[in-house]
């Protein structure tokens, strides 16, 4: 059985822009596990609509901390094997606290702050094929939308900018 992973993520420019999708990459690096990357666009495509995805051995696994439960298992990793009980719940605590209220202010600032949109736009643009490019301001504007009403159900949407980066400060590691 081929136990190469094909690791389906975003385009990387230099630096790697999906938080879940660098999760999982790093985590293969630090764990020497075989794998390869194949980046696409389209999340569409992943079994959750949300990037990133392994396959492996023909089976399809979404979701970064899933992903990890995975290898972990199926490898018998010991990475976290010398933490106690304690630490392993500190951790927990702050992978969420990142990956769910974290995660939301930056993502707030990419595409609903007029004021670092442009940027993100750019850096954005320059990943897309040529033919998508014609199409990404109707693209930008219906991803903006669904952010956006996102946000509002996650209620750090009713917010000012200022009060969603206060949010953010907060729970930054100084
Ligand atoms: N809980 C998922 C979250 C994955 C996620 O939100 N991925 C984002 C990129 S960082 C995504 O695919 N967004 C595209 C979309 O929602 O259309 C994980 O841990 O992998």
């Amino acid at each position: 059985m081929e136990e190469r992973i094909t690791l389906y993520q975003f385009p990387r420019p230099k630096i790697n822009l999906s938080f879940f999708c660098m999760k999982v990459e790093v985590f293969m690096r630090m764990t020497s596990i075989p794998y390869e990357i194949k980046e696409i666009l389209n999340p569409g495509q992943a079994p959750q609509g949300k990037l990133p995805y392994i396959i492996h051995q023909g089976q399809k696994i979404p979701d970064s901390s899933h992903i990890i439960d995975y290898l972990s298992s199926h490898f018998s990793l010991t990475l976290d094997n010398h933490l106690t009980q304690e630490q392993l719940a500190i951790g927990h605590a702050v992978s969420i606290m990142l990956e769910e209220r974290l995660r939301w202010c930056i993502v707030y600032s990419r595409w609903l702050d007029r004021r670092y949109w442009l940027s993100f736009k750019n850096i954005a643009l320059n990943l897309v094929p040529v033919p998508i490019k014609t199409i990404f301001p109707i693209l930008a504007i219906r991803n903006k939308r669904r952010i956006a009403a996102t946000l509002n159900y996650n209620g750090i949407g009713k917010f000012s900018p200022e009060q969603i980066y206060t949010f953010g400060k907060k729970i930054s590691i100084q």
